[in-house]
């Protein structure tokens, strides 16, 4: 056991479990093959095309539209903007319902646009927003949903579908987390009016920065692929709205080259979660949530639910406990949106009507995984989690 100074519970009197010399965090990014990147950036270099739908854009998104089986799929510097033209090109305004306990991004892109997210509680087991609570919170200014398929594991796109139809709402998914995943065996990415993915450096496919819109609809991705370059419908010619939402060859040419290794990511990660799994097996108070072995996942998230009650010791006592001993674990998504400005000031009681969301805020925590995460890093966390569980009261009193 190594004698960490900033130590909370100074682990180390209670006897010898291994050290990390370097922290280990959630999010590090997945990378293909390095040599592929390199070659590809020296023909970008070559061809002097570094922006503006080049050749690499132009390939990733017909190559991601394949994969995914969609008609459409545009490109963007980063999932939130991707989040922000959807809405304006779904010509989404007054209220749109999404759930609390999600990135913040996702509510974000609307309040930009001076749309008001509605938080809507998720289900305790899914963690996906609840489609049964969905209908309460339509009023007449609402104009769409926006579900979120949190961890990667698809929310009920059938039942959402089925609202929308009826009540005349737009829908769309906020899919940063589902890439190249499945629901009800069929892509993430064909449901709703819109996806939207992101490729952020800590996303299970990323393009250092970067996003994407898929549809299957004509007129939208239209819409969408005019409002990323500023409304230009040609050479001087401006016919809408629009911002920049580009994304860059080199981002492109790292999505290209991260496509490449699609199932080696995959088969890592599901290492991986299996060793969590065998690893925190039996710990009281301790559950990891799991894949449905029907669908495709990525594994990309190792998502863990403390009950302290159970356990002894709480979600917060043992994330610091884990960054004192040099694992980065996160508590995605505490404290919830709706928890975070501007919303808590707008709906300072929001909280009421999301039980479900205030209670896994303070339970969850996402711990290492990827590609640059091995199997005696995992062994090392499940042992440090172990041990604290089976020490918890004393470790509680050091801490004290
Ligand atoms: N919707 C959902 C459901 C999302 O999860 C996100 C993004 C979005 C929308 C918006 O998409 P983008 O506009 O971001 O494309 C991180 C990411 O910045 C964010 O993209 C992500 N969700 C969110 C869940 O996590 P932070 O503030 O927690 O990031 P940060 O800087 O603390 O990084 C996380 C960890 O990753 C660090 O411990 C270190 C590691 N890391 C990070 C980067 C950037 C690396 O090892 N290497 C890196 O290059 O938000």
């Amino acid at each position: 056991m190594h004698m960490n100074k900033t130590s909370v519970a100074d682990l180390a009197v209670f006897g010898g479990l291994p050290a990390f010399a370097e922290t280990l965090h959630v999010g590090r990014p997945n990378i293909g093959h390095q040599e592929r990147f390199l070659s590809r950036v020296g023909d970008l270099l070559e061809r002097r095309w570094l922006t503006n739908n080049g050749p690499f854009v132009k390939e990733l998104e017909a190559k991601i539209a394949s994969l995914l089986g969609v008609k459409h799929c545009i490109c963007m510097c980063n999932g939130t903007v991707a989040l922000e033209i959807a809405t304006r090109a779904l010509e989404l305004r007054g209220e749109v319902i999404i759930p609390s306990f999600t990135f913040v991004a996702t509510a974000h892109a609307l309040q930009w646009q001076e749309i008001t997210p509605v938080f809507c509680d998720v289900d305790s087991q899914t963690h996906n927003i609840d489609p049964r609570k969905v209908e309460a919170l339509i009023t007449p200014r609402t104009t769409g949903i926006i579900g979120v398929h949190t961890w990667g594991r698809g929310c009920d796109a059938l039942a959402l579908t089925e609202i929308a139809r009826r009540r005349g709402l737009r829908l769309m998914f906020d899919a940063s987390h589902a890439f190249a995943c499945s629901y009800q065996g069929r892509s993430v990415g064909s449901f709703g009016d819109a996806e939207v993915f992101s490729f952020h450096a800590t996303k299970f496919f990323n393009t250092f920065e970067g996003g994407a819109v898929v549809t299957n609809d004509d007129r939208l991705a239209e819409r969408a692929r005019l409002m990323k370059n500023f409304g230009f419908a040609g050479l001087d010619n401006v016919i809408y709205i629009g911002t920049n939402g580009k994304m860059s060859e080199v981002s492109a040419a790292m999505g290209l080259t991260n496509l490449e290794s699609l199932d080696e990511f995959i088969a890592i990660n599901r290492r991986n979660h299996g060793r969590y799994r065998l690893g925190l097996e039996g710990l009281p108070g301790i559950s990891l949530i799991g894949y449905e072995e029907s669908e495709r996942a990525n594994f990309q998230y190792v998502i863990v639910e403390v009950e302290d009650t159970v356990s002894g010791i709480s979600r917060d006592e043992l994330v610091r406990i884990l960054h004192a001993e040099n694992v980065r674990a996160r508590r995605y998504f505490h404290p919830g949106c709706h928890r975070m400005e501007p919303y808590r000031s707008y709906f300072p009681h929001a909280g009421l009507l999301l039980p479900e969301t205030e209670r896994l805020t303070t339970r969850v925590m996402s711990l290492p995984n990827g590609t640059a995460v091995g199997e005696s890093d995992i062994q090392v966390i499940c042992d440090l989690i172990r041990f604290v569980i089976e020490n918890a009261e004393a470790i509680r009193s050091r801490m004290a």
